[in-house]
């Protein structure tokens, strides 16, 4: 089995350890922690950018893809982690940021000194007038002019995130020497950022349904570059995996980028189930999350994914996201349990889960109430963007409480000690006051801890086949309080029910009834067997299982 019974741990090193005390976390500190990563259990670790870089997008701002930013290291430093890691059984995926460069890099800044080689490399546009009228991702147009070639030029992020032009045969060589040079390096596997933002349409027009994403997502070219890439890099080595980060995908696209026979990319992550609290598909708009769309999403992307023999990235967490158990769950009166709760159904549904660092403690959002706490270029452009909208400073910090994406930067909570075990400095953003509460030390000495959980959830995809290749079939599915689905692989069976809501409830269920099923996993003392009507209570789930 290649991936399908691995379960991958996402590390964003700024913000998980720091060895020399300036706050920034670095690749020494992960180092440090690669015997809790094997207690852990996980298969590889992806590590978000650490390459040169102006940190203006904490990293996936590159200025040079062949060296590492020395806030985070040196490359002996990288050596010794790969070495270390490897005699622990843990491989490393790398996070390979393509889209764009940063303004920064010698490709962009040789293009603003007028040479021609180089402006090809990305998207100048003659003239001071913005060529479209969509919008960055990080708000404002995503058009930016500059004098010295009387031009604008495309950022589908920050202004200083300038976009590739894939179009241009000469930057995708350099990119295929990029991955082969880490490849070389006996790295075992790659992310690739909104790799699906690549191929850029031939002819820029205006967007007057959306913000011009229509025209770039999925565009016209990208299963070509995809299957490029593949084959003059990763695909004639069999022991490399990939995922791609896909923005507003479809599912129809997903099944080519990651079907069996396509040669493009192992898996892929969506994000659909995580706009089910945006309001009128605005993040910056609150409202309680949909469980039934989020249900229904889960359900059509795992069955889809399935007809299409394609493989999925599972995910409720990364360092771009608000954390779980404040979202989904309930970190207050049932923290433990809701987190438990969350991990059992993204560890049981067909696909890779990705665990983000921090969420195995139940590590909750950050609840920081003044803007000047928040260190996220988006989270500090919206919070004017919000004010601009009429928001009063209070409404919109509220949101950005919500919705930033510093929620999942915070420093990991490894002990009760000083800024939680992570810096003996200053932490480059401060460290969740519940650090006391919530941290590694406590939960490593507890066996019914949130992190022993999710020990055991990485154990049961080792012994049963039917997690890892099992086919899915949602269950109940209009369910108001319940997620319920059936796995099965050859003569095993698992039900997985998951309460998503502080409130009992019976479950009523004719197909269980003949049947026995015998729990093997859950938390909840409760129901050792299925039965019909059994009564389910606040956030608790089940593992049922079955052989034949
Ligand atoms: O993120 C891609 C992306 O589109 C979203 O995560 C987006 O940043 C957010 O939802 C806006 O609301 C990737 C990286 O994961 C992210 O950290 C980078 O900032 C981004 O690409 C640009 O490289």
């Amino acid at each position: 089995m290649k991936f399908e019974d691995k379960v991958v741990y996402q590390i964003y090193p700024k913000s998980f350890k720091d060895s020399n005390g300036d706050g920034v976390g670095d690749l020494r500190g992960v180092i440090e922690k690669i015997e809790y990563l094997k207690y852990l259990g996980v298969h590889y670790i992806w590590l978000t950018p650490f390459f040169v870089s102006p940190q203006n997008d904490n990293g996936y701002d590159v200025a040079d893809y062949y060296n590492i930013d020395p806030i985070y290291g040196t490359m002996e430093d990288f050596e010794e982690l790969s070495k270390k890691a490897r005699e622990n059984g843990i491989g490393i995926m790398l996070d390979m940021v393509f889209n764009h460069t940063s303004t920064e890099h010698t490709w962009f800044k040789r293009a603003l000194q007028g040479e021609k080689k180089y402006q090809d490399y990305y998207f100048f546009i003659k003239g001071k007038e913005k060529p479209t009228n969509w919008e960055s991702k990080f708000g404002g147009s995503c058009w930016e002019y500059v004098e010295e070639l009387d031009a604008n030029y495309l950022h589908l992020f920050d202004k200083t995130q300038a976009d590739l032009n894939w179009e241009n045969e000469e930057v995708r060589n350099e990119i295929y020497k990029i991955v082969k040079f880490w490849q070389e390096k006996g790295v075992s596997g790659f992310r690739f950022d909104v790799i699906n933002l690549i191929s850029k349409p031939e002819k820029f027009e205006n967007d007057y349904i959306d913000d011009g994403r229509r025209f770039y997502t999925d565009g016209y070219k990208i299963h070509d570059y995809l299957k490029e890439l593949n084959k003059e890099t990763f695909g004639n080595n069999d022991s490399i995996i990939t995922v791609g980060e896909m923005s507003s995908t479809t599912i129809e696209n997903c099944i080519k980028y990651s079907g069996v026979k396509e040669n493009e990319l192992s898996m892929v992550f969506n994000f659909h189930h995580l706009k089910v609290d945006y309001k009128n598909k605005d993040k910056w708009e609150l409202q309680e999350f949909d469980f039934q769309e989020l249900k229904d999403i889960f359900n059509s992307w795992q069955v889809g994914m399935q007809k299409g023999e394609a493989w999925s990235a599972l995910f409720w967490c990364n360092h771009d996201q608000p954390r779980v158990v404040s979202r989904f769950g309930n970190d207050k009166k049932y923290w433990e349990k809701s987190a438990k709760m969350l991990a059992t159904v993204v560890h049981m549904l067909r696909g890779t889960p990705y665990i983000y660092q921090g969420e195995e403690i139940g590590m909750t959002n950050a609840h920081f109430n003044s803007i000047d706490k928040y260190r996220d270029i988006e989270s500090l452009n919206y919070f004017e963007i919000l004010k601009n909208r009429g928001k009063s400073s209070e409404e919109a910090i509220k949101i950005i409480m919500e919705r930033s994406r510093d929620n999942g930067r915070t420093p990991m909570q490894w002990n009760d000690e000083k800024n939680a075990g992570f810096t003996e400095g200053t932490p480059w953003i401060e460290v969740i006051r519940n650090y006391k509460d919530i941290n590694v030390k406590k939960q490593i000495k507890d066996k019914n801890s949130i992190l022993n959980y999710y020990k055991k959830l990485i154990e049961l995809r080792k012994k049963y086949k039917v997690i890892s290749l099992g086919k899915m079939e949602p269950l109940d599915e209009k369910n108001e309080n319940l997620y319920i689905f059936k796995r099965k692989y050859e003569k095993e069976e698992i039900i997985v029910i998951a309460n998503f809501y502080d409130k009992k409830v019976k479950l009523n269920l004719e197909i269980f009834e003949s049947e026995k099923f015998e729990k093997i996993f859950g938390n909840s003392e409760k129901n050792n067997y299925l039965k019909k009507n059994m009564e389910i209570d606040a956030y608790d789930a089940y593992i049922f299982y079955k052989k034949i």
